[in-house]
This record gives structure tokens, C-alpha cells and sequence, in this order.
């Protein structure tokens, strides 16, 4: 019989534990609208990340233009916003390490055309005539855009 004690890993020395990392996903209005929140959701927990937060949030004109800070001007970034504004978003706080990649590795390319199967765009995603606007999800990119984005979705967080 296997002594359960013997398998147990020894309590992680919290001087050592890396800070867990945070990034924001977003559940855009045509994943919310097509009723994927919760598939999206299972995804993130299947991959073994945590929930800090989740919020279904009608975004406003001026939340858009600085979260898509880098895209004002764009030929794409009103009809994003449009898009963005077209119904409730689910705003969400994901944890663990290296989140940050791993959610975009589980997102997929921005293309829901070309992006990979099993990935969110990949399997649930597609060209509903608008090219690669309606794509699911948001996430963040770097650590200082998770930082500011979680700042403007959840700025009591
Ligand atoms: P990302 O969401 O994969 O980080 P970004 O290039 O940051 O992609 O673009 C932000 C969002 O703007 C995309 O997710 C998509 O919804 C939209 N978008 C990007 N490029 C285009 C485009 O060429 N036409 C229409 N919408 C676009
Ligand atoms: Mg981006």
C-alpha cells in the first residue's frame, strides 16, 4: 500500500513561490451572446488557472478607447468599438504562472479563420462576415497591459 505521506510534496517555502500571475480576459458580446461564457470559463479551469474575479460588464465609450488605446485610430477601431459596445462583455481575472501566454496559447490566433483547432477561436470561432472582429476573446499581452487592463475593468480590484 502506497503511504499517501511519501507522496506528498514538501509545503512550498513562500520566500521561493514566484508571485502568481494576472492577466484580463474578456468573453466579448458574441461569445456572451452565443452563450460560450461558460465554455470559455471551463477552458481556463481545465487548464488549471484560477478565477480572481468575473464580472459581466456593459463596456462604455470611453473604457474602449483605453483598453484599445494602441488601436484608436485604426481603420478597424470603431467598428471594433461598435462591435465592443453591441452588448455585455464578461470581464475576467485569470491566475496562475505564466497565465498571461497560457491564456493566449488557449485563445488561439486573433483570425478565427486560420486560427488552430482546439484553440477558443480555433474551435468556436469564425467569419461571420466581419473578418477577424467577432473572435470570442480578449486577453492581455504582456504583464503591463494585464496591469492596466484589470485596472479598467475591475478598478476596485
Ligand atoms: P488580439 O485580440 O489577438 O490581441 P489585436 O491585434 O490586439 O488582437 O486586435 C484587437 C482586436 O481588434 C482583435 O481581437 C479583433 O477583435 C480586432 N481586430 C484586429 N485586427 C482587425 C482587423 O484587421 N479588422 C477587424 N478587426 C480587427
Ligand atoms: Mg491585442
Amino acid at each position: 500500500m502506497t503511504d499517501v505521506a511519501e507522496n506528498t510534496l514538501p509545503a512550498a517555502d513562500p520566500a521561493e513561490t514566484p508571485a502568481v500571475e494576472r492577466t484580463l480576459v474578456l468573453v466579448k458580446p458574441d461569445g456572451v451572446r452565443r452563450g460560450l461564457s461558460g465554455e470559455v470559463l471551463r477552458r481556463i479551469e481545465a487548464k488549471g488557472y484560477g478565477l480572481a474575479a468575473v464580472q459581466l460588464v456593459t463596456a462604455t465609450p470611453e473604457l474602449l478607447e483605453a483598453h484599445y488605446a494602441e488601436h484608436v485610430g485604426k481603420p478597424f477601431y470603431q467598428p471594433l468599438v461598435d462591435f465592443m459596445l453591441s452588448g455585455p462583455t464578461l470581464a475576467v481575472v485569470a491566475e496562475g504562472q505564466d497565465v498571461i501566454k497560457g491564456f493566449r496559447s488557449l485563445a488561439g490566433a486573433t483570425n478565427p479563420t486560420e486560427a488552430a483547432p482546439g484553440t477558443i477561436r480555433g474551435d468556436l470561432g469564425r467569419d461571420w462576415g466581419v473578418k477577424v472582429q467577432q473572435n470570442i476573446v480578449h486577453g492581455s499581452d504582456s504583464p503591463e497591459s494585464a496591469a492596466r487592463e484589470i485596472g479598467l475593468w475591475f478598478p476596485g480590484l
